[in-house]
C-alpha cells in the first residue's frame, strides 16, 4: 500500500479519516473488494486498478476474504464501510446475498460500483427493483463467454458426445451466466452434444478434480468438460489427467492463470478463454474517480476476452493476457 505505516494503523483503528491527511496525500481513497484475495484473476484486477490509481493520484485499498463466499465477504465489506472510503468497487460473491450489505454502503453515502459480478439483475440506475443502486457494472460479457466456450468444446469433440459444466455455486452472476450461455449455444447449434448435469465444486479445485473422475466413472463416453472459472477449470483438468484421459476428455477453461500455458502446451486443455481483469480494475478506478469529480459515468462497461490455444499461446500479444500471480 502507498499509505504510511502510521496512517495505515490509524485508518485500521478508524481514528483518522482520509480527509485529515496532509495536503500531499491522495484526495480520494477507493476500496476494491475482490471475490477472494488469493485468485490470479483478482490479483490481475488489482494490478489494473493500481495503474489507474497511480495515474490519478488516488489511494487504492485492496481488502477481501480468503475464499469466495458471502459469509466471509460480508464482514470484510462491513469493515471497509466502517473505514469510510470515497467509493467502493466490489465483486459481489452472490447476486442476492450482497444486496442488503451493499445497501448499507449506499445508505452511508458511499458510491458503489460492481466489478466482475453484479447484484440483482446487473442493470443499474433504472429506478426499479431493490438492487439498482450501484452506479455501474464493469465486467466481461459472461453469457457470450459461455457461448464461446461451448463453440470451442463442440469443435474439440467433433460436434457430438457427452459433456458437462464444472461450476462454482449457483447464485454467482458470472458463473451462472457462463453456464447459461454454454447451454444455450449447445442447444441452439450442437444438437448432438448432450450436456450432463452441472457439478458444483464450491470454488475448490480438488472437488472439481474428484467430480471429473466421478462423472467419467458414471459416463465412460464422456468427451469434454467446461471449467467455468479458474478453479473449476484447473480442477477439471487435473481430474482428466489423474484419470489418464488427457486428449480423450477435452477441457475448455475459463480464465488464464500461468499454469494454463503448460496445460495448453501438453494438450490437457484445448482452449482458455482469458478475461481482461486488468481492464476491469482500471476502468473501475477511473469510473469511481470520474463520479467523485462530478462527471457522469456509464451504467455498464463491457471488457473483452482473448481466446488462447496451442497456436497462439506463445505470441506476446496473446501471452500478455495471462493473469499475474
Ligand atoms: O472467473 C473469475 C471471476 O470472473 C468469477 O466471478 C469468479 O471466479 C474467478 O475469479 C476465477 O477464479
Amino acid at each position: 500500500s502507498l499509505l504510511g505505516a502510521a496512517a495505515m494503523a490509524a485508518l485500521a483503528a478508524g481514528v483518522l479519516p482520509h480527509a485529515t491527511f496532509a495536503q500531499d496525500q491522495p484526495q480520494y481513497t477507493i476500496a476494491l473488494v475482490p471475490g477472494l484475495t488469493t485468485d490470479a484473476f483478482y490479483i490481475t484486477m488489482q494490478r489494473g486498478a493500481q495503474a489507474a490509481a497511480d495515474a490519478l493520484g488516488v489511494e487504492l485499498v485492496f481488502q477481501g476474504a480468503a475464499d469466495f463466499n458471502p459469509v466471509t465477504q460480508v464482514p470484510v465489506l462491513d469493515a471497509v464501510i466502517a473505514r469510510g472510503p470515497d467509493a467502493i468497487l466490489i465483486a459481489p460473491t452472490d447476486k442476492t446475498q450482497l444486496v442488503e450489505p451493499l445497501r448499507r454502503a449506499h445508505d452511508a453515502g458511499i458510491p458503489v460500483i460492481t466489478v466482475d459480478t453484479f447484484i440483482g439483475t446487473g442493470v443499474y440506475q433504472t429506478g426499479s427493483g431493490d438492487a439498482d443502486f450501484p452506479l455501474s457494472y464493469i465486467a466481461s460479457d459472461n453469457v457470450l463467454g459461455g457461448r464461446m466456450a461451448a463453440r470451442a468444446l463442440a469443435e474439440a469433440i467433433g460436434g457430438e458426445g457427452q459433456v458437462y459444466v464444472s461450476n462454482v455455486n449457483p447464485g454467482i452472476s458470472t458463473t451462472d451466466q457462463r453456464e447459461e450461455g454454454f447451454k444455450a449455444e449447445m442447444a441452439e447449434n450442437f444438437p448432438n452434444v448432450e450436456v450432463l448435469e452441472t457439478q458444483f465444486n464450491e470454488n475448490d479445485a480438488n472437488n472439481a478434480a474428484s467430480q471429473l473422475q466421478a462423472v467419467f466413472a458414471r459416463n465412460p463416453n464422456l468427451k469434454g468438460v467446461f471449467g467455468a472459472n479458474l478453479f473449476s477449470a484447473l480442477g477439471a483438468a487435473n481430474g482428466v489427467q489423474q484419470a489418464g484421459q488427457t486428449g480423450n476428455v477435452r477441457v475448455i477453461a475459463f480464465d488464464a492463470p500461468t499454469s494454463i500455458v503448460d496445460n495448453i502446451n501438453t494438450g490437457l486443455v484445448d482452449v482458455a478463454i482469458a478475461q481482461h481483469p486488468a481492464e476491469i480494475g482500471y476502468y473501475g478506478v477511473v469510473s469511481a474517480y470520474a463520479h467523485l469529480t462530478g462527471q457522469s459515468i456509464p451504467t455498464a462497461i463491457g471488457t473483452g476476452f482473448t481466446v488462447i490455444n496451442k497456436d497462439n499461446v506463445s505470441d506476446p500479444e496473446v501471452a500478455k493476457f495471462i493473469y499475474s500471480d
